[in-house]
């Protein structure tokens, strides 16, 4: 998975990306990341790439041309390393106005061998390379950030971790949050007893059957607990509906 980031702030993204998973993922090779300056495009002597509003209004709006030239640029990067046909792009404007991310979008985005993202800032992007270049228009919550780095990283993060390799447990990817529109199961770890509070007794029996069932009621009662809205879109048997209800009804201790 090779991510094209065209921004003003590269070193956020630089810096973001080379730390923790992501980091370990981009040394091993399983994903890259380069991030291209939309200033390096300005034909001006001052760097500049934003100009005051069409029709008035306060702050300044990023012009079209460096950006499309950085798109470009990109481009033509990406296509050079295919020998014959020319392959499609996607290109993922980061926008509060897009369709809001979630896992599903994630997931598609992971099969894709090339990603390119567009960080807008200053009041917005001319509409006219937009209309131009962009094929996705994604936000990544009810809320307004400064600019688009932070939830470009927020989109890689995600799909970086469902590339093949990128997680060292292959399964981790799959039996956690959201994999079928349930939340995680509860975790512990050593000490068998905190400050009194012990470990529930199922995990220390090493009995698979039983701990798959506790896994799975659990998942279930916390998902009615703090998500019921995902339960709409989960595959639950009538024994789970009916303890889902059951919690939603009465609560945790049912
Ligand atoms: Cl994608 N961009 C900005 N500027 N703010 C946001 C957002 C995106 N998603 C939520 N808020």
């Amino acid at each position: 998975m090779h991510f094209y980031v065209m921004t003003l702030f590269p070193d956020m993204i630089n810096n973001a990306m080379s730390e923790s998973i992501t980091g370990r993922a981009i040394r091993a090779g399983h994903i890259s990341v380069k991030s291209v300056n939309i200033r390096d495009f300005s034909d001006n002597k001052h760097k500049h790439v934003d100009d005051y509003p069409y029709g008035g209004g306060a702050g300044m709006v990023m012009q079209a041309e460096p950006v499309y030239k950085c798109y470009r640029h990109i481009y033509e990067e990406i296509q050079s390393t295919y020998k014959e046909n020319r392959v499609s792009l996607r290109v993922v404007y980061l926008t509060p106005q897009g369709k809001t991310f979630n896992q599903k979008m994630a997931a598609e985005y992971a099969n894709e061998e090339n990603l390119v993202f567009l960080c807008g800032h200053y009041e917005g992007i001319d509409e006219r390379v937009i209309e131009k270049i962009v094929t996705d228009y994604v936000s990544i919550g009810d809320y307004v950030l400064t600019g688009g780095e932070l939830p470009a990283l927020v989109v890689m993060d995600a799909v970086s971790r469902l590339v093949p390799g990128v997680l060292n447990n292959c399964i981790s990817a799959h039996t956690e949050s959201f994999s079928d529109n349930l939340l995680e199961y509860p975790q512990y770890t050593r000490p068998e007893n905190w400050r009194g509070e012990s470990v529930p007794e199922v995990l220390l029996s090493g009995h698979h059957q039983k701990l798959a069932k506790w896994y799975r009621e659990q998942s279930v009662i916390r998902t009615a607990l703090m998500r019921p809205d995902l339960l709409e879109e989960a595959e639950l048997t009538q024994e789970e509906r009916e303890l889902a209800d059951k919690v939603i009804k009465y609560g945790k201790e049912t």
